[in-house]
């Protein structure tokens, strides 16, 4: 069986009807099939597109035909915390994720393009229950799939904790969304990337002119050391962090087994390898750039040849 492991598509329906046309997946009985070949989705069908129900019930059709596989991205969490109540603040109408506010405003608007095409309606309540059957991650015989980082630790840690099949159960959400909690820092490392503390006064302050103290690590560059070339930032900002060594216990080395495939890192540019069996496949459709896949044909080493691009630039 090969599988095409297809990129974030942020409510990019039609780069998405596109793509999978371009790889020989025609639309029978209400679901793109293809004859020997199954999609994978790595997650992040939601937010900022034109087309986010039609992504939906496209991804959703050929997931329940056994056409694709298709796990949870950092969006689809999001949509989920907006949607649940907090149990600790239910009485005063707050949300797993804040509505209210500074920071309900930014997830708000974050969140926007969704809501306004389900907002308050029986559908928007039928796709949390649809997302939150969606495995954090998979772990195949011949390859894995994650959202943003692979990392054994968090993955074990949340392995028992967890649904049937890696799925998010509604008192791992609650977890998931209280700072501090160790299954927070879990999902986060898994869904949006591994952060890692800056040495002793060091800081930074982000677009928002806000301080911090950590960064996000390219966790799969295993030739560089340095917080300044590991920082996942723009170049100004990176050439302010030390030229220090990240520790090793604050870096998860894959063990290489198998390839894994990871969406989330809006990658611009020709597709390119992360490594020999490290695959992003997200080229930024959410923000003008092509929806990308990667044709897996059983290899073990993986290859540039076989990314596959549709549909970008926007016009
Ligand atoms: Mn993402």
């Amino acid at each position: 069986m090969g599988y095409d492991i297809i990129g974030d598509v942020h409510g990019q329906a039609s780069k998405l009807e596109a793509l999978l046309e371009g790889m020989g997946y025609r639309l029978k009985a209400g679901a793109f099939q293809h004859p020997h070949r199954k999609a994978i989705f790595v997650g992040d069908y939601i937010d900022r597109g034109p087309r986010q129900v039609d992504t939906y019930r496209i991804v959703r059709a050929m997931v329940e035909s056994q056409n694709a596989l298709a796990i949870l991205g950092n969006h689809e969490f999001n949509a989920i915390a907006w949607h649940t109540a907090d149990p600790a603040g239910a009485a005063q109408g707050h949300f797993l994720r804040p509505r209210h506010g500074e920071t309900g405003s930014k997830n708000r608007l974050q969140h926007q393009h969704f809501l306004a095409e389900v907002e308050g309606t029986r559908l928007h309540d039928e796709i949390i229950e649809w997302f939150l059957t969606l495995p954090l991650w998979l772990d195949l015989p011949e390859l894995r799939v994650i959202h943003a980082c692979w990392h054994d630790d968090y993955i074990s840690e949340l392995k028992p904790l967890m649904g049937p099949s890696q799925t998010l159960t509604r008192e791992l959400m609650v977890r998931a969304s209280r700072q501090g909690d160790s299954v927070f820092q879990a999902v986060e490392g898994l869904t949006k990337g591994l952060e890692v503390a800056l040495p002793d006064r060091h800081a930074f302050l982000d677009k928002d002119g806000h301080e911090r103290r950590n960064v996000r690590i390219r966790w799969w560059d295993e030739n560089s050391h340095s917080y300044r070339d590991l920082a996942l930032m723009p170049d100004e900002a990176r050439m302010s962090l030390p030229k220090v060594t990240v520790p090793a216990q604050s870096r998860p080395t894959y063990d290489q087994c198998k390839p894994v495939f990871i969406g989330h890192y809006w990658m611009q540019g020709k597709p390119v390898l992360q490594g020999s069996k490290i695959a992003c496949v997200d080229y930024s459709a959410g923000k003008g750039g092509p929806l990308v896949a990667y044709r897996w044909d059983g290899e073990s080493e993986l290859s540039t040849k076989n990314f596959f691009v549709a549909g970008g630039p926007d016009a």
